[in-house]
């Protein structure tokens, strides 16, 4: 590595001790992109999906040809008309009505991931239905004004249908929000981000080999909201960015190219009980960022690249020695995806016009409650285990039929997720909003992105995460799973009812 590349390196991922510590070749062959040199290829500009309310609500599945750049055809397999799905915006209080229809070669379902509905809305992978088929959901809107997002759950299926487009954002807003006077408009930039591999045969092809079906499925490149590693114009002024990282496995390590800082205001279940500033926040599949970036103080004419920054992987593979570790089979990197924890740039902002900027005054945002863990009737802990091509919670693959905890409807309880494998999971639970209250091992401490309520909270190797919930809304059979969607896929998944 000559001095400028370092240099580039350093600035750019702004982490260059944990720079140094990737593996070369993935940090050299990504890091490419990051220099301002000439872009290899033209960027397609941003766009966004159309925006959709949840009354009356059709969404038809199928395979389509889009365009993932300019002139750059690819079937996709969408919810919607374009390469994902429309974005929907419901508010508190609504009632969605949306009718899934399945015009895709296989079973479907879709899932309204951290919205607490009636088990016959949660797109239980049992529910799933045949080509041709169509699935009715009704239910109320309870939850706080957030990101949130929808997408394919079909066992087995979810990582291939979700890699290829099946999934969208869905954005609730309610009264205390808009108190607030958020950006919003063109503005507000909601952005659904995957991760994959250039098709050289017109289709997102997922199939993870075998060292993949241990510790994830990558991709070289990333899309934002179905479009090819998009460029968005902006004004000098305050957006409020909303990321869903809707990758197969990748843990995103968000980040700024000129290394300034950004407000995170929310993250899984809405609004944190204050904005924190930060230079970088990890998300993994699953989570949401509600971002505040401010351009006011850039240069017109420059680009500002929305990045995932290089990072040491969590992955402790030396334990896998199984031969399937990376290294094996790989090919290069197009044959293997970028590694966990290569940098990797995700939305270019070119900041192209000079307006007064409304500076977005960090305020009290609306109160949050507390919920007292000591308050829980129960505690429960949960074994995540990856070995011998297999992945369990408390030694047991997924059974579609088999109610694996049964909890009382109303009751606080605590659950700890323990992982004794190689590998981070993110563990999603269905059906309630926890609060992270605490981490013993590994990273030891919540971090600043995970106040507030969440649905998903990643755990490295070697650490134990408490959540406390409680569950008070519908009785019924939920999940509790990986959101790793090779992990979840064969078998990282639970039933859980509420009764
Ligand atoms: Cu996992």
């Amino acid at each position: 590595m000559d001095r400028r590349q370092f240099i580039a390196l350093g600035s750019v991922a702004g982490l260059s001790t944990l720079a140094s510590r990737t593996p070369l070749a993935a940090t050299l062959s990504n890091s490419a992109r990051l220099l301002d040199l000439p872009i290899p290829f033209e960027r397609a500009p941003l766009r966004m999906p159309p925006t959709v309310s949840a009354d009356a609500l059709t969404l038809r599945a199928a395979a389509r040809r889009v365009e993932i750049a300019p002139g750059v055809p690819v079937e996709a397999w969408s919810p919607g008309e374009g390469p994902v799905g429309p974005t929907i915006r419901v508010r508190t209080g609504d009632t969605a009505r949306i009718t899934l229809e399945n015009a895709l070669s296989e079973p479907t379902i879709l899932h309204w991931h951290g919205l607490r509905v009636p088990e016959r809305a949660d797109g239980h992978p049992r529910l799933v239905i045949p080509t041709g088929g169509a699935y009715q959901y009704d239910f109320p809107v309870i939850d706080r004004a957030g990101t949130y997002w929808y997408h394919a759950h079909p066992h087995h299926r979810t990582g291939a249908q979700v890699y290829r487009g099946m999934a969208g954002v869905l954005v609730i807003g309610d009264a205390a929000e808009d108190a607030l006077g958020l950006p919003s408009g063109a503005y507000e930039l909601p952005l659904l981000i995957q991760d994959r591999r250039l098709p050289a045969d017109g289709t997102f092809t997922y199939e993870p080999a075998m060292h993949e079906q241990m510790e994830g499925f990558f991709g070289d490149t990333a899309f934002a909201n179905g479009i090819r590693l998009p460029s968005q114009s902006v004004e000098t002024t305050t957006y409020r960015v909303r990321v869903v990282n809707g990758t197969a496995s990748r843990i995103l390590r968000l980040a700024l190219s000129n290394g300034q800082p950004f407000r995170l205001i929310g993250n899984d279940g809405g609004l944190l009980p204050a904005p924190v500033t930060l230079t970088h926040l990890d998300m993994a599949t699953g989570e949401r960022a509600d971002l505040l970036i401010d351009f006011g103080k850039v240069a017109v004419g420059s680009r500002v690249m929305l990045q995932s920054a290089a990072f040491a992987s969590p992955a402790r593979m030396g334990s896998m020695s199984m031969g399937m570790g990376r290294g094996m089979g790989m090919g290069g990197m197009g044959a293997g995806g970028a590694p966990q924890g290569a940098a990797m740039d995700l939305v270019e902002f070119t900041v192209d016009r000079a307006v007064t900027p409304v500076a977005w005054k960090p305020r009290a945002l609306p109160r949050l409650a507390t919920l007292d863990p000591n308050t829980a009737k129960r505690t429960r802990t949960f074994q995540f285990n990856s070995a011998m091509m297999q992945h369990h919670i408390n030694g047991r693959a997924f059974d579609m039929e088999r109610i694996d905890e049964t909890v009382r409807f109303g009751d606080t309880e605590v659950w700890t997720f323990v992982n004794e494998s190689p590998f981070p999971h993110p563990v999603h639970m269905h059906e309630v909003q926890f609060h992270v209250v605490e981490r013993v091992g590994g990273r030891g401490r919540i971090m600043p992105w995970e106040r507030g309520l969440k649905d998903t909270v990643l755990v490295h190797p070697g650490e134990r995460v408490s959540v406390a919930a409680t569950f008070d809304r519908y009785r019924g059979r939920f999940l509790m799973h990986c959101h790793n969607m090779v992990h979840e896929d064969m078998g990282m998944m639970l039933n859980y009812e509420i009764v």
